[in-house]
């Protein structure tokens, strides 16, 4: 299996890559979902929502104080790593995460689609300034913007909308791709979970990796069953 999805891989000159949650594992920031992945005993359905922060901006603003605190602690792992190294060596590459933890910028991945947004970004709810803040823990919660109005966190909440364009671009990746690496997603969540089948329709050799299987382990082509970090670097 591993060696068939080397093979593809040393071929392609045009290679997209969908992750996810599990990449982040091997660094420690828990998981959504799966074994493991719980958010401090929060569902993200429970949480990541306007309606949620409606109801109690602090409430959701301690849960994302308390991840940007634990993400600031935390270092890309060898899986960031490889992705990194892997876009320096194919001509046309795309990295796409749903991850908001910036680990794949501080990997050194330059092109990257942020499906779901950023943490270290904050949004005026009033005038929709929009700004980057790294700061962990945040100094008052809920934070406010220059304008009065309240802050909240530059991601992507269920029911909400991908960032202007983004998905077309995504789309656009996953249809040209040669190979289409899933890598540390349930593939659960849409848009995005989407891009594995439309890869795959569109003529990628879709590869997972990921220690469980996923509802479209059985449809692509090499599913991988290891942790991102130890397998990637073998692939590549
Ligand atoms: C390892 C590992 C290791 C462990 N190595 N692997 C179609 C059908 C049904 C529903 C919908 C649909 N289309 C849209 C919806 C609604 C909804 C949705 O998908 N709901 C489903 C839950 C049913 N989608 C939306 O609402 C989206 N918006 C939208 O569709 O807008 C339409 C619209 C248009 C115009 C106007 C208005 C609206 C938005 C979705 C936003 C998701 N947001 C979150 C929070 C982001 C901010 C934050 O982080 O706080 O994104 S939810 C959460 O889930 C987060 C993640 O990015 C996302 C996906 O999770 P992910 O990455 O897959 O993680 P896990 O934990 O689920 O899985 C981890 C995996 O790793 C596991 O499989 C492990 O086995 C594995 N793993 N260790 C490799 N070492
Ligand atoms: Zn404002």
């Amino acid at each position: 299996m591993i060696g068939q999805a080397r093979e593809w891989l040393a071929q392609a000159a045009s290679v997209a890559v969908l992750t996810g949650a599990g990449i982040s594992a091997e660094s420690g920031i828990p998981t959504f979902r799966g074994a493991g992945g719980l958010w401090k005993n929060y569902k993200p359905e429970d949480l990541a929502t306007a309606e949620a922060f409606g109801r109690d901006p602090r409430l959701v603003w301690e849960w994302y104080n308390w991840r940007r605190e634990l993400i600031a602690k935390a270092a890309p792992n060898p899986a960031h790593l490889a992705l990194a190294q892997l876009e320096t060596r194919k001509p046309r590459f795309t990295l796409i995460t749903q991850n908001v933890d910036g680990l794949h910028d501080r990997a050194g991945s330059r092109r990257i689609l942020k499906l779901h947004g950023d943490i270290w970004r904050m949004r005026c709810t009033v005038c929709g300034a929009n700004w980057p803040d790294r700061c962990a823990p945040l100094p008052r919660i809920p934070p406010h913007c220059h304008c009065g109005g309240l802050a909240r966190p530059g991601v992507v909440w269920f029911g909400e909308p991908l960032p202007d364009g983004m998905m077309n671009e995504a789309e656009h990746a996953a249809a040209s791709a040669e190979v289409f690496l899933v890598i540390g997603t349930s593939a659960v969540v849409y848009p995005a979970a989407g891009l594995v089948p439309y890869a795959r329709q569109s003529g990628a050799k879709v590869i997972e990796i990921n220690p469980e299987s996923t509802p479209f382990s059985a449809m692509v082509g090499c599913a991988l069953q290891a942790p991102a970090g130890e397998l990637l670097p073998k692939l590549l």
